[in-house]
């Protein structure tokens, strides 16, 4: 799953509290320090007009959106972006990804919509170079600091995403055990990103 483009494409998937962020900046940090061309990008981007409303959704329960209209612009949030994504892959950037299409459609089948439904307006997007999944168990994420208000920020809804998750994962995902510590987790991250770097962007 190596791209045509000079750039690679790395995504970190996960529950909520399975250490997305962090993990993104920690790594954003490393390549940047190794002298990488890397940017960080994340899904809602919620400064968009369209990721406004999503906003907007997530933080508002008392906004009425049909399950299937919120899945679509879940996605052409991800669309509005494809040009830039294919941009930066031209030029050689690393980019890191906090959540791609496999959140949007985990989290909608976990609401009942059809699976393959739920995966037919993001055939096309940019295909990662590596899908990382932060494996944290709803105990460990619910003692991270409790759920917030956000919409989908409970446990039950989390435990039936995950379930979805695990309909997605596909052998070349890395999943990582993401109870461990912050380092330990680190260092997996990094060594699987390592690789992938080295075996594509040699000399660039
Ligand atoms: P996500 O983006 O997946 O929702 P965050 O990276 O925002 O998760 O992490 C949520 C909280 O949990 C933060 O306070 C973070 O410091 C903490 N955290 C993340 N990963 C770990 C870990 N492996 N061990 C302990 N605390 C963690
Ligand atoms: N989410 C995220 C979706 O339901 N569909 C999507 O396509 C994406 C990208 O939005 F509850 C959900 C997952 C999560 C929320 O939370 C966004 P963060 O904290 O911004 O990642
Ligand atoms: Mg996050």
């Amino acid at each position: 799953m190596v791209s045509h483009y000079p750039g690679r494409l790395i995504v970190i998937e996960g529950l909520d509290r399975a250490g997305k962020s962090t993990q993104c900046s920690r790594l954003f940090r490393t390549l940047e320090q190794n002298g990488r061309n890397v940017e960080m990008i994340k899904f809602p981007d919620r400064g968009t007009p369209m990721g406004q409303i999503i906003d907007k959704y997530l933080t508002d329960n008392t906004m009425n959106l049909s399950d299937q209209a919120i899945h679509l612009l879940f996605s052409a949030n991800r669309w509005e972006q494809v040009p830039h994504i294919i941009d930066k892959l031209k030029k050689g950037t690393v980019l890191i990804v906090d959540r791609y299409m496999y959140s949007g459609i985990a989290f909608s089948a976990a609401k009942g919509l059809d699976f393959n439904w739920c995966k037919s307006p993001d055939v096309g997007l940019p295909e990662p170079d590596l899908v990382i999944f932060l494996d944290v168990s709803i105990e460990t994420a619910s003692k991270r600091g409790g759920y917030g208000e956000e919409r989908y920020e409970n446990a039950e809804i989390q435990s039936r995403v995950r379930s979805q998750f695990l309909k997605l994962k596909e052998s070349n995902w890395l999943w990582i055990d993401a109870n461990k510590s912050l380092d330990e987790v680190e260092a997996e991250v990094n060594n699987e990103v390592q690789k992938v770097l080295n075996n594509s962007t040699q000399n660039r």
